[in-house]
């Protein structure tokens, strides 16, 4: 992952069409790289990786500060508006073999909207998706991303009322994966000291792995 003064996480989106993948990836990186708009068909419809600068002020070792930087993986949804299941799965299965071959994946993001309720059959489509890609411990592997942070909070909920008025689907699966989970307004620019706590938040997800990262393998055609 990193030799004595770098650190570079590699991670992907994940999750349904239009919950706000691409402009999560966009917050991460300190960038656009990626399209992200509202449409009525699914945006995006092939994996892209983009690459952060070197970001200041995320983590030290030994007391010098590392340069850190973040590498994300934008996928198309699923379900997505004109792709199959199986044209999705091989499409990202095939970016992350491809993009991470050498140092694995760090961390899938499971890409939720905060303004909608998250519903069982929704979500087991979606688990079972991560499953069949990631594999077997896949838990260890994924984080909740909540996007829409900033709809939640102009109705009134912090993110505590949030979570004691949240489903039960949800907090099953915040449970399931430990607990990892994130709440991110992807709909301004996301300034310096945000994008930071994020970033700290998702460092502090892999450490709690022991930095373990997944290798995926080219499927065989
Ligand atoms: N208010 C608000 N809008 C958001 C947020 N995140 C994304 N959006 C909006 O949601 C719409 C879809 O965002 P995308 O980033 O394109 O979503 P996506 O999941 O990549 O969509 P597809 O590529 O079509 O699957 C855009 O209009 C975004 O501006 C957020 O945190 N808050
Ligand atoms: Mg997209």
């Amino acid at each position: 992952m990193a030799d004595s003064n770098e650190m570079t996480i590699n991670v992907v989106v994940l999750g349904r069409t239009q919950t706000g993948k691409s402009a999560a990836g966009n917050s991460l990186l300190g960038s656009d790289d990626f399209e992200s708009q509202l449409s009525p068909s699914s945006v995006t419809t092939c994996c892209s990786l983009g690459h952060s600068c070197r970001i200041s002020g995320i983590t030290r070792r030994n007391g010098c500060e590392l340069a850190f930087r973040v590498r994300v993986l934008d996928t198309p949804g699923y379900p997505h508006s004109s792709l199959s299941k199986e044209q999705v799965r091989e499409m990202v299965r095939s970016a992350l073999a491809h993009h991470f071959k050498e140092e694995g994946l760090h961390l899938a993001l499971l890409v939720l909207r905060a303004d909608l309720p998250l519903c069982p059959d929704e979500i087991d489509h979606t688990i079972q998706f991560i499953q069949e890609l990631l594999g077997a411990t896949w838990k260890d592997f994924t984080a909740v991303l909540l996007t829409h942070a900033d709809k939640a909070k102009e109705a009134g909920y912090s993110e505590e009322a949030y979570l004691r008025s949240a489903s039960s689907t949800l907090l099953s699966l915040l449970s399931s994966v430990q607990h990892k989970y994130v709440f991110l307004d992807s709909q301004k620019s996301i300034i310096k000291e945000e994008r930071t706590i994020v970033l700290r938040k998702l460092l502090n997800f892999i450490r709690q792995n022991n930095y373990q990262v997944l290798l995926l393998k080219q499927s065989k055609e």
